[in-house]
């Protein structure tokens, strides 16, 4: 047994700005138009996201071919490429975006660097949704690097007019390390003109890096398929934690990671719901980790209105 047991917990964690606006989307779009509504993709890549609005009368589809005409579909929080937008008009479909602004911001990028004609390098999880709907404003122009091993496929027009550009949930140190690697090829590769990784990646990030090398264990709580909850598994990993996994829920927690453990250091991906943090610190505490101490590197307060169709009307003065 192990003495001295605590629990860190990292702040900031779970729920960003761009998947609140799109979980409450998808709310304002129940209580405004009743079940069912469709969401193409899941919303957020989180189970119990998406099983709790299942059972509120959410149809999650894999594409709008699947949705009867005339319905309302949400696009989830991912963004999608302009064909999808294209076939859900043809279909006449009614649809609400849940884009994270975020998200939105790079598709403006890719489309105003390929009308400029650059080649553009999107560095990215090939096969992810975000990833699709960037690579989908200008697939001519656009490139998918996953990873700094990919660097050497890249093939380019003119090296004075290449420029890279990232999904918003990769790992800061992975992607730096991959625009090396292409810069030592393309020595005049050009930057974004702002940061692509998202403020709530980079901040989860920069949180578990502070607590990881107390940690004998890092319990990260989020899914299988999220990007960023995933980067922070291995973040913490590359960081000093010992040992590190991804939980949905706390009945995932195979206790005999307890063994010998000291510190376990706590966090969630920006899709996570806090109320599952709640679950693992109950079962931590039923453990002898009661002893609970936050570690804070940032205060977020950044927040995003509703899509325009189930924004509140504003009260005349
Ligand atoms: O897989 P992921 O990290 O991109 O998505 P998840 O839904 O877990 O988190 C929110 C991130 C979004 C919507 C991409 F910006
Ligand atoms: Fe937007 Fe970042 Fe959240 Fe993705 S992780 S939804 S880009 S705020």
């Amino acid at each position: 047994m192990a003495d001295n047991k605590r629990v860190l917990l990292a702040s900031p964690r779970g729920y960003c700005a761009g998947v609140d606006r799109a979980v409450e989307t998808v709310e304002k779009t129940l209580e405004k138009h009743g079940a069912p509504v469709y969401v193409r993709k899941e919303i957020v890549h989180n189970r119990h996201v998406v099983d709790t609005l299942t059972e509120r009368g959410v149809i999650f589809v894999d594409e709008t071919d699947e949705v009867p005409e005339g319905a309302i579909v949400v696009f989830s929080a991912h963004g999608v490429s302009p064909e999808v937008h294209r076939t859900a008009e043809e279909r006449q479909l009614r649809t609400i975006d849940a884009t994270c602004p975020l998200v939105t911001k790079v598709h403006h990028e890719a489309k105003r660097f390929a009308r400029d004609d650059y080649d553009i390098v999107l560095i990215g999880h090939e096969g992810h949704e975000e990833v699709e709907g960037t690579s989908g404003e200008a697939p001519e122009h656009i490139q998918i690097v996953d990873g700094p091993d990919a660097v050497d496929n890249v093939v380019v027009r003119d090296e004075s007019r290449v420029i890279w550009l990232s999904q918003t949930t990769l790992s800061v140190d992975e992607t730096m390390e991959t625009v090396k690697r292409l810069r030592e090829r393309f020595p005049e590769l050009n930057d974004p003109p702002s940061d692509d990784i998202c403020y709530a990646t980079q901040n989860r990030q920069v949180a578990v890096k502070a607590m990881a090398p107390k940690c004998d264990l890092v319990i990260v709580v989020g899914s299988q398929n999220s990007s960023n909850s995933l980067r922070l598994v291995e973040v913490a990993l590359q960081n000093g934690a010992k040992s590190s996994f991804l939980v949905d829920y706390a009945r995932d927690i195979d206790v005999s990671w307890f063994d010998g453990v000291s510190t376990v250091g706590v966090t969630s991906g920006a899709s996570v719901p806090e109320v599952l943090v709640r679950g693992v610190l109950d079962l931590l505490a039923e453990h002898g980790y009661e002893d609970v101490e936050t570690v804070t590197t940032a205060q977020e307060t950044l927040t995003f209105s509703l899509p325009r169709e189930v924004r509140p009307a504003r009260t005349p003065r």
